[in-house]
């Protein structure tokens, strides 16, 4: 049977080939693939960040310990993300400018297309005025932005800034998450709501359709 322990420890060491090696053989024993990714996977990562602030590890190992969670991610990904729906709505999706995290965002990604969602991904260090083009172009329901530092945090009130400047605010729904992010701070952003993990996202999405 798949000891999952040692996913976690594959995606804490860094080691892609035994993170994807274990992901494949849990789904073939059908381990749901929800609880890899939140009782398995998401901690992992959180104890990298842990090491990383007392100092154990350094950005190089965190970036090895992103790829082999990549490595457990690209095997979920197509069940994950898998739906025959029409789709109920689009989001564009993005992290914002100034910062390169990516894994809470595309699981969130994920997740949404697996509810229906059809999804625009502008990727990572998404400018404002990109997320204004997106919008302009693709005219979706949502607006979903990622921040995971602190620092890069201010740039989502600057994306809802533009978004009013381009007379485009009302036309859409704004939802932000993130480690760092809070209710709060959605609302003194004046976001129309936060989402602390992905399937929260999903709910939030499904919810502001209304
Ligand atoms: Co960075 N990093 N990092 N890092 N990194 C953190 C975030 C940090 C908390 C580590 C620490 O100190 N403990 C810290 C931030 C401190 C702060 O600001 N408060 C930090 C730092 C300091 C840095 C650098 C500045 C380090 C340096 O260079 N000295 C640097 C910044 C680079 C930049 O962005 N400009 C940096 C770089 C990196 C790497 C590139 C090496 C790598 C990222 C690789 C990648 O993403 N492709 C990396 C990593 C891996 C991490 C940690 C270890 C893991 C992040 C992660 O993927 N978590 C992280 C420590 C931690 O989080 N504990 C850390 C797993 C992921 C599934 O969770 O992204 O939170 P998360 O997403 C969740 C929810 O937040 C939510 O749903 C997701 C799934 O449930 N969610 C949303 C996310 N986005 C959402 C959007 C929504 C809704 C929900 O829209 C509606």
């Amino acid at each position: 049977m798949v000891n999952l322990q040692e996913l976690q420890d594959a995606v804490i060491s860094g080691n892609a080939s035994k993170a994807k090696e274990l992901t494949e053989q849990a789904l073939k024993e059908n381990v749901d693939p929800v609880v890899i990714v939140k009782e398995w996977l998401i901690p992992g990562m959180g104890i990298v960040g842990d090491k990383f602030k007392r100092n154990e590890i350094y950005v190089p190992e965190m970036l090895i310990a992103a790829r082999a969670m990549y490595a457990a991610l690209d095997v979920l990904r197509p069940i994950l993300a898998q739906t025959d729906m029409e789709p109920v709505g689009k989001v564009v999706i993005g992290t914002v400018k100034g910062d390169l995290h990516d894994i809470g965002k595309n699981l969130v990604k994920m997740m949404l297309e697996g509810a229906g969602f059809e999804v625009i991904d502008l990727g990572i260090d998404v400018a404002p005025q990109k997320f204004v083009d997106a919008v302009k172009e693709n005219k979706p329901n949502h607006v979903a932005m990622s921040a995971l530092l602190t620092t890069t945090m201010p740039a989502m009130k600057e994306t809802i800034e533009a978004l009013k400047a381009a007379g485009l605010r009302d036309k859409v729904k704004v939802m932000i998450g993130g480690a760092p992010v809070t209710d709060k701070y959605a609302n003194e952003i004046g976001a129309d709501g936060y989402a602390p993990d992905a399937s929260s996202a999903v709910d939030l999405a499904k919810r502001l359709l209304q």
